[in-house]
């Protein structure tokens, strides 16, 4: 009996197996394919610069408005894990401040009445802020700042959706020597094909850990005569915890 130890992690609806964890920094930037609006344009700092990728670039709402917001449809509804703010670049870095940040799926008072997940404090010019958001669930970022004469500019905003993970371990009878790449290769494949027959699809599987050799215990708790080497019988999901 071979017992081996490897990460599951989850994306969205799809399955992965890997050796290493994965954080929200390393998924996906969804506001990179989103779109963008604000409550009113300083040409030519248009809202969309604010998610180009670049921190160099912003936007800007016009000089001295009220409750100056601006908003990110992702286009679907996300779990969102973290959004990270990136202030303007070469000054006025304190407009920022008391910005919120809002998530949900309406568009009641343009999503600014959405629930909020972070109140900034005080920026600094080309400041990048982290905010969690335990896994807030919408379509709409906003980013608003109550009070009147205000002006509103982003370098840039990144959303990342929320990464489920679990650590599992597997045990399970194979004649096939691990310690050889090759026939650790072939029992993934067998593994792969099991939790693929148990209905899992679109994930990888790979070792975090070399497969440990054990000795089965007898029903009385004391280990067997003779380890049995027999064909592979399969993995499942079930067997993880
Ligand atoms: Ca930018």
């Amino acid at each position: 009996m071979w017992v081996f130890r490897c990460l599951f992690v989850l994306y969205g609806a799809g399955v992965y197996f890997t050796t290493q964890a994965s954080t929200p920094q390393q998924e996906e930037n969804l506001a990179l394919r989103g779109k963008t609006v604000q409550s009113s344009n300083y040409h030519p700092y248009v809202a969309a610069y604010a998610i180009d990728g670049q921190p160099s670039t912003f936007s800007s709402t016009a000089a001295s408005t009220d409750n100056p917001w601006w908003r990110l449809d992702l286009l679907d509804s996300y779990h969102i894990a973290e959004i990270v703010i990136t202030n303007r670049v070469s000054c006025c870095g304190e407009r920022l401040n008391g910005a919120e940040i809002h998530i949900g799926n309406s568009l009641e008072n343009n999503g600014n009445n959405n629930p909020r997940c972070a109140v900034l404090g005080a920026v600094v010019t080309a400041q990048s802020v982290s905010l969690f958001c335990g896994g807030m669930r919408g379509r709409y970022v906003n980013v608003i700042i109550p009070g009147s004469q205000k002006i509103l500019s982003l370098a840039e905003v990144q959303v990342y959706k929320k990464v489920h993970q679990a650590v599992m371990s597997l045990k399970f009878n194979s004649s096939l020597n691990v310690a050889d790449p090759a026939e650790s290769g072939k029992l993934l494949y067998q593994m792969t094909t099991a939790l693929i027959s148990k209905g899992h699809s679109n994930f990888t599987l790979t070792w975090t850990k070399l497969p440990q050799k054990v000795k089965p215990k007898s029903k009385q708790g004391n280990p067997a005569k003779s380890a049995p080497s027999t064909a592979f019988t399969g993995a499942s999901s079930q067997g993880c915890s």
